[in-house]
């Protein structure tokens, strides 16, 4: 156990954060960081991955230090064990995305035909972009009816009963990748007999698949269910995240560069403060919309409020910063401590990284916590279910519910922390390519000459293991330092805002070479690519420079990270940058070690046979340092 988590500054560097700590200490509200004390000690079989529980004659578990049973009743191993709890990790968590991603294109087809009018097509020129990229005419065609042909496009990559690969990632995959991964395919037939296939055949299926093969008494071959786990998790990457991006930009408008506000001192003292919270931005983009509506301010005044202010948490957060500029109150480990301010009038929820432990501080507090989902419950929440056909009245509905409690706020009980940073955020593919003058090729002539050594995408959230946001923030600084352009999303894209590395001074901490190309386009060191499901926009990227210089992507000088991962869904996404070829590394240790097959397959045959593999680190520094040895070593086999 962690003794150093007894004191409140060393679970978070945020300032805001270590604020509110002292708070919750003093008036003994209960957080992730005292709960997880409370856990301790964590049980080993489970952080190893060698418990089993999928058949009743277990659980089984495995002792790795061979002072227990080598085998579970049925005879499963601690690599078949280990193997098959990561593929249903990958499973859930590319189902996440991808649920997601159906919710967008079944609006899409409803918007397109006219069956609901709450939404519209708001970024025709992203939806033409779309659409000649699957290869459906535009010419002289309605935007309605393109649509139409895009949505049955995305619908049919969900539940194509076919064998051949969905189309988005045949047409979005840059050529080389999909082509390496298609001969793939036929190696390991040749070579192993083995029918394992790498591209997706549907998304749906690819997780299906993984519940089967998990099953009692099936697939019991770890490189064989590492291969479905790759294969699931690309049809998130490349298939449901994919969709989600380009879908909401086309229905809610492509984000575009601007400064926004980070941390808990966006709440306001005078107004009527709405946290939206989660993940889906069909929801709180509305939110934020209605909020402006002559009818929401006029409620608001009669009660004495300046206005409503709504903001954001976590990925929804994201969303609605890189679209609409509304202010970040936090990232995952902020959740409570933005109720315990005592300023939030109601927190509203949709789906994915909610703790169930929101609904009870909320009723220490007058904060209506609103779930919205059929698929996120929480006993004790006030559940609005949102319909997207009255996307206007619900959201509406929900802004009156946080004005109608706004007057039983206690005042005396309000403490908001005066920290905000600001970012510049909103670097999407198109807005990249606009900076640079439509064509990848200043960025790819600034990383030959060494200007910038490569470029490394971060993702993932807060874990309550890690000091909050502290691996974020020293791996992100440690990589401009050394000329490596950072770019990312989800909580890390927070905790990168929350500390002022998007802001334009940040180019100070960067190398020579890339504080000079900041200065020039006017950029920080560190982009802001949007939620988890955004990192599709990163694969976009490098796909879109793989292309360009007609490689792979394995070839590229790029590398990923993980750091503060919490959730499946960072698995699914770490799995897909492997698959497409880029090494990615983790903090804290993934449930993978008790199987040591598994191990190698992720930490070094992936190696040869992706391009991509997994390394785990847990110190920031010596992690930038093996980064930009990746990249040092790409660079050198490029001839660069
Ligand atoms: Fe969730 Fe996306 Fe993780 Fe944050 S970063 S804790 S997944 S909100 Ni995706
Ligand atoms: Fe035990 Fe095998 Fe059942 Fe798993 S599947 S619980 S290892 S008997």
């Amino acid at each position: 156990m962690d003794l150093a988590h007894t004191s409140h500054d060393s679970r978070s560097i945020d300032p805001a954060a270590k604020e509110m700590l002292r708070i919750a200490d003093r008036e003994g509200y209960a957080t992730i960081w005292e709960r997880y004390e409370k856990q301790q000690p964590q049980c080993s079989y489970g952080q190893l991955g060698t418990c089993c529980r999928i058949c009743s004659m277990g659980p089984c578990r495995i002792d790795p230090f061979g002072d227990g049973p080598s085998h579970g009743v049925c005879g499963a191993t601690a690599d078949t064990i280990v193997a098959r709890n990561l593929a249903r990790m990958a499973a859930v968590g590319s189902s996440s995305h991808s649920d997601h991603g159906r919710k967008v294109a079944l609006l899409l087809k409803a918007v397109a035909n006219g069956s609901n009018t709450d939404y519209r097509i708001a970024d025709p020129e992203k939806l033409v972009a779309v659409a000649t990229r699957l290869g459906i005419p535009t010419d002289g065609r309605e935007p309605a009816a393109i649509a139409g042909d895009v949505a049955t496009v995305a619908i049919d990559c969900f539940g194509n009963q076919g064998e051949e690969p969905i189309v988005f990632m045949e047409k979005y995959m840059p050529k080389k990748r999909f082509q390496r991964l298609q001969d793939l395919e036929d190696t390991l037939y040749r070579t192993m007999g083995a029918k394992t296939g790498f591209l997706p055949r549907a998304i749906d299926r690819e997780a299906v698949d993984i519940l089967h093969r998990t099953h009692f008494g099936c697939d019991h071959d770890p490189l064989s269910l590492v291969a479905q786990s790759v294969r699931c998790s690309l049809s998130d990457g490349w298939g449901g995240s994919l969709i989600a991006t380009e879908l909401q930009d086309i229905l809610l408008g492509s984000p575009t560069i601007k400064p926004v506000k980070a941390n808990l001192g966006v709440l306001e003292a005078e107004s009527v403060n709405v946290v939206v919270h989660g993940h889906e931005p069909i929801l709180s983009a509305k939110v934020v919309e209605m909020a402006q509506s002559a009818a929401c301010r006029a409620a608001a005044e009669a009660v004495g409020a300046k206005r409503v202010n709504v903001v954001g948490l976590c990925c929804t957060g994201n969303e609605v910063l890189l679209r609409q500029g509304v202010g970040m109150a936090g990232n995952e480990s902020h959740s409570e401590l933005a109720i315990m301010t005592g300023a939030v009038d109601a927190m509203v929820v949709d789906v994915q990284c909610i703790y169930p432990a929101l609904a009870d501080l909320a009723s220490c507090f007058h904060t209506r916590f609103i779930t919205t989902s059929e698929q996120a419950k929480i006993p004790g929440a006030l559940h609005i279910q949102f319909e997207e056909q009255e996307a206007d009245a619900i959201a509406t509905h929900i802004i009156k519910t946080a004005i109608d409690a706004f007057p039983n706020r206690n005042k005396a009980r309000v403490y908001i922390p005066q920290h905000t940073s600001t970012a510049i955020v909103g670097f999407t593919v198109e807005e990249i390519l606009k900076a640079l003058g439509g064509t990848p090729q200043p960025l790819i002539d600034l990383i030959v000459k060494g200007t910038i050594k490569g470029v490394a995408g971060i993702v993932g959230c807060n874990n309550v293991k890690v000091q909050q946001d502290f691996f974020h923030r020293t791996l992100t600084e440690e990589l401009i330092k050394r000329d490596i352009l950072v770019i990312g999303t989800g909580c890390w894209a927070i905790a990168a805002a929350k500390s002022g590395l998007m802001d334009l001074p940040a180019r100070d901490l960067a190398g020579p070479g890339l504080r000079a190309v900041c200065g020039q386009l006017g950029i920080p060191p560190v982009l802001h690519m949007g939620s988890c499901v955004d990192c599709s926009r990163m694969l976009n990227l490098a796909g879109t420079l793989a292309d360009h210089l007609q490689v792979d992507i394995s070839d590229l000088p790029l590398v990923g990270s993980a750091p503060e991962w919490t959730t499946e869904k960072a698995v699914a996404i770490g799995t897909y940058f492997v698959g497409s070829g880029i090494p990615v590394h983790l903090w804290p240790l993934p449930p993978i070690l008790g199987g040591p097959e598994v191990t190698k397959i992720l930490t070094s045959d992936a190696k040869d046979v992706l391009g991509g593999w997994f390394f785990v680190e847990e110190d920031p520094v010596v992690t930038a340092d093996r980064m930009e040895q990746i990249i040092m070593e790409r660079r050198a086999a490029l001839g660069i």
